[in-house]
């Protein structure tokens, strides 16, 4: 038991060093090892003493107004670019590629190799001034002939490059028994990035799955990677392309672009960007309505044994789906905690900082995932425990709903599973999975009314808008597949 829960401080630290909210504790700490050798110095080396502490000061000096830059400068991602697709087609070495961070960060996927949570990345698109090429600012400097070259120069003709605008990448996993994950992060992108590996038959099970998921969360604005072309011969490649093509006739792919990609290799990872940047237009923000805030992830940032002065509060992960949050003002979160009775009440906290990760904001609008730190319990926020809730300004929040409608359309055939199976209506007393924004959540269905409304009872109530997007699953031969969506009625 004891060696499970030193696990589970080890993940809580890797995911918010993710988020960047252990940076600070990280300085305070090389703060106090350097104030304390600077005492021990003190007494031997008198002499050299005001020229080192000169040069440290000025080193501190630069620093701060470093740090300073960054947190008036820094500009929110103004979308998130989701990586979907089968397990193992490259999805997390891209994000690696495309931005410079490896997102599995928890030791279960590093010791199975695959994704479990939703990662999360971010880069920089920058824009050359002399001939317009525009690119990733990591994907520039990877192309660098030389390690000794500027950063942040145009790889095609040496101008330092201009800032465009920041975007977010949210990582899916691939494997099928994850597919709720993908789902609720489905709910978070504004464009995907649909990988397809090139030494595999095209489609594989999740990327039809996958694909669908898109459809229904009304992603439209998709570019299609076939990955590991390096893997293959050109004519398999030509062949799988032709797969490709087939596959996303009549879907909502059908005009995608296909791009040939060795991620492992960096090849045309300058050439995603680009397309990127034409294709996945941030979307228009919505700052005039009540700020609603889709919770993706929850931590407790402190590391074990830490002071009681220096404990922070629990932090929320996730997207603002419309509005403005600043630090300082009250939150409140639905559902919130369950009682003994079985019924749901709400909480309210403070903001007291928020992050899109490694910087610190004022002030944050929809866009890039981000990171709340509030004033809670932070045992009430450890494990993703709040995932699927939604915070918004208190009394502003939809009721919550312990019985939902739902008008619901299915697909003709299941896709996540490897053969074939039809979708049959759904039945009275069926038990249904649900993924409504990033929230799950499952129940017996009670009732089906007129255009295929069904009535379902759930387990763990939700609180989202009407007319929300469902995903809908059943149980088939022991794993949750997609068999359709639709729309929450009142
Ligand atoms: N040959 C080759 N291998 C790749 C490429 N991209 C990823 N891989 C490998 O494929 C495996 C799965 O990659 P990963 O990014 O974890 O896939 P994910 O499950 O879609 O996130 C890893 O062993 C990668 O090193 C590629 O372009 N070429
Ligand atoms: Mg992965």
């Amino acid at each position: 038991m004891g060696k499970k829960k030193k696990k589970t401080s080890t993940e809580e630290e890797l995911s918010t060093d993710e988020l960047g909210i252990t940076e600070k504790k990280k300085t305070t700490k090389k703060k106090t090892i350097k104030k304390s050798s600077s005492k021990k110095t003190t007494k031997k080396k008198k002499t050299t003493k005001k020229t080192t502490k000169k040069s440290t000061s000025k080193k501190t000096k630069k620093k701060t107004t470093k740090k300073k830059l960054e947190k008036t400068d820094f500009i929110q991602s103004s979308c998130n670019v989701g990586l979907v697709g089968h397990v193992d087609h490259g999805k997390t070495t891209l994000v690696k590629a495309l931005s410079g961070t490896w997102t599995e960060k928890y030791s279960d996927e590093i010791n199975r190799g695959i994704t479990i949570k939703l990662g999360y990345a971010e880069a920089a698109i920058m824009q050359c001034p002399n001939c317009n090429l525009v690119i990733a600012e990591s994907v520039a400097n990877n192309l660098r002939k030389s390690k000794k070259d500027q950063k942040g120069m145009c790889p095609k003709c040496g101008t330092k490059l201009n800032f465009k605008r920041r975007i977010s990448f949210v990582d899916a996993p691939g494997h099928e028994i994850l597919m709720a994950t993908m789902l609720s992060g489905a709910s978070l992108m504004d464009g995907a990035l649909l990988l397809i590996a090139a030494n595999e038959i095209c489609p594989q099970p999740q990327t039809r799955e996958h694909l669908a998921a898109l459809g229904i969360a009304k992603i439209e604005n998709i570019i299609i990677i076939q990955n590991k072309v390096d893997s293959v011969s050109k004519e398999k490649a030509i062949e799988h392309y032709n797969q490709i093509k087939e596959f996303v006739k009549g879907t909502i792919a059908e005009n995608a672009p296909i791009i040939p990609t060795s991620a492992i290799f960096n090849s045309n990872i300058d050439l995603i960007s680009q397309k990127i940047e034409e294709i996945i237009i941030s979307p228009e923000l919505d700052y005039d309505s009540e700020f609603l805030f889709n919770i993706a992830r929850s931590f407790d940032v402190n590391r074990p044994g830490s002071e009681i002065d220096s404990i922070h509060g629990g932090v929320i992960g996730g997207s603002i789906i419309t509005g403005k949050i600043s630090v300082g003002e009250e939150i409140e979160i639905r559902p919130g905690f369950r009682s003994k009775d079985g019924k749901y009440s709400s909480i309210v906290t403070t903001v007291q900082t928020i992050y899109e990760g490694k910087n610190s904001l004022n002030s944050a609008k929809p866009g890039g995932l981000i990171a709340i730190g509030t004033k809670l319990d932070p045992s009430l926020t450890r494990t993703d425990q709040l995932i699927g809730n939604v915070a918004g300004k208190p009394s502003t929040l939809p009721e919550v709903q312990y019985t939902v409608e739902i008008e619901a359309h299915l697909l003709k055939e299941v896709l996540g599973a490897e053969e074939k199976i039809a979708v049959t209506p759904i039945i009275k007393n069926e038990l249904i999975m649900i993924v409504v924004g990033t929230s799950l959540s499952a129940g017996m269905v009670q009732n089906i009314g007129k255009k295929n409304t069904i009535t379902l009872k759930l387990k763990r109530p939700i609180c989202a808008l009407d007319g929300s997007i469902v995903a809908i699953s059943r149980r088939i031969k022991n794993r949750f597949r997609l068999i359709g969506y639709g729309y929450l009625v009142s």
